[in-house]
């Protein structure tokens, strides 16, 4: 299969990450793409191509405007109000209190953030629209007659929703090129989030919607993070009702339990019949992942990438988290390798 990429996710190299009480180098890091580029080498997976510049329009399609125009000057209003280190809330719309954008900076950080570990730097900006712009090209060759396609995005997309960033995600990569998919003409479109992490963006842009299937395996949120989303009774609401499918799991959740939800999330998409897959392909459900609790082992994600292959649906593989650095790259290649069948 071909992978889009671009070194532009280079320019998001934040030094720092609030984490356990302090700032430390970011879990999302440059060198997890170098390890994935290493191994698409190695397997020599298919080619690679440079993405597409899309512009704002698409990305207008599922995140609010004055969210996205917040984005684009975070960094430079944030420098220029006279602070020295890089952006991060320190104050939230917590309950009972005014759910209004304010005018200062670290006010609208606070605004749009669902969390605090993600910090804003210089670039930052750039590498989320290059990132989407990846998602994007994916899903035009899907569009094109493409059997599958990879969007080595980074950053991560699916924490951002649709007037909201954090967990290391500014624009959802997978729901901006679903979307894209639906302005192309298909009718459904089924997203299969199997990152450890809930895809909280991801549910809050689709969940009052019947024109995509949100299904999502991830850590228990009474345990995990996002914490205040993805539990197994959030199924959707209005016309959307149904169309949400959260598969909580709980800590050290071996690969035999993982793959008995992940065979009841197949079977739900292969009810909607899609008229294409967007696989949210995070890497972090490995045992040795340094922020997760699950115990997949690297052969695992061969095995389950021939599960999803069991669909036969045009796929889309949108790169999420994974943070075992030196194993991210065989993980994520072990999924790509396993759907073609290798
Ligand atoms: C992004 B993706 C460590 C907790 C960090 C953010 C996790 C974001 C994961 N102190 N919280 O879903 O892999
Ligand atoms: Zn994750």
């Amino acid at each position: 299969m071909l992978t889009v990429y671009t070194d532009d996710h280079l320019q998001r190299n934040v030094r720092t990450e609030l984490h356990g009480g302090l700032l430390v180098p970011p879990h999302e890091c440059p060198e997890r793409v170098a390890y994935v580029l290493q191994q698409l080498h190695a397997a020599a997976l298919g080619e690679i191509v440079a993405p597409t510049r899309y512009g704002l329009e698409p990305v207008l399609r599922v995140h609010e405007p004055n969210f996205v125009e917040f984005l684009s000057t975070a960094w430079a209003d944030w420098h220029a109000a006279g602070n020295r280190g890089e952006a991060i809330p320190d104050c939230w719309p917590a309950r009972r209190m005014m759910q209004r954008c304010p005018t200062s900076i670290t006010g609208k950080l606070g605004y749009y953030a669902m969390a605090g570990e993600t910090s804003i730097g210089p670039g930052t900006w750039e590498a989320a629209q290059a990132a989407a712009d990846v998602a994007l090209t994916a899903a035009a060759h899907l569009d094109a007659g493409a059997h599958a396609a990879f969007a080595l995005c980074r950053p991560p997309g699916h924490h951002a929703g649709y007037d909201l960033y954090g967990g290391y995600c500014f624009l959802n990569n997978a729901a901006i090129a679903a979307q894209s998919l639906l302005d192309r003409g298909a009718q459904r479109i089924a997203i299969l989030d199997v990152d450890f992490h809930h895809g909280n963006g991801t549910q809050d842009i689709f969940y009052h919607r019947d024109d995509v299937l949100y299904v999502s395996l991830h850590g228990d949120p009474a345990e995990a993070f996002p914490y205040f989303s993805g539990y197994a009774d959030e199924t959707g609401s209005g016309a959307g009702a149904g169309y949400t499918l959260n598969l909580p799991m709980p800590r050290a959740t071996p690969f035999s339990v993982w793959q008995q939800a992940l065979t009841v999330g197949l079977d739900r998409v292969r009810a909607y019949a899609p008229d294409a897959l967007i696989v949210s392909l995070g890497v972090d459900t490995f045992e040795n992942d340094p922020i997760s609790f699950f115990k997949l082992s690297s052969a695992d994600f061969s095995t389950y990438g021939r599960m999803i292959a069991g669909l036969r649906l045009p796929t889309l593989f949108a790169f999420e988290g994974g943070y075992a650095v030196a194993d991210v790259g065989v993980n994520t290649v072990n999924v790509l390798t396993g759907f073609e069948g290798a």
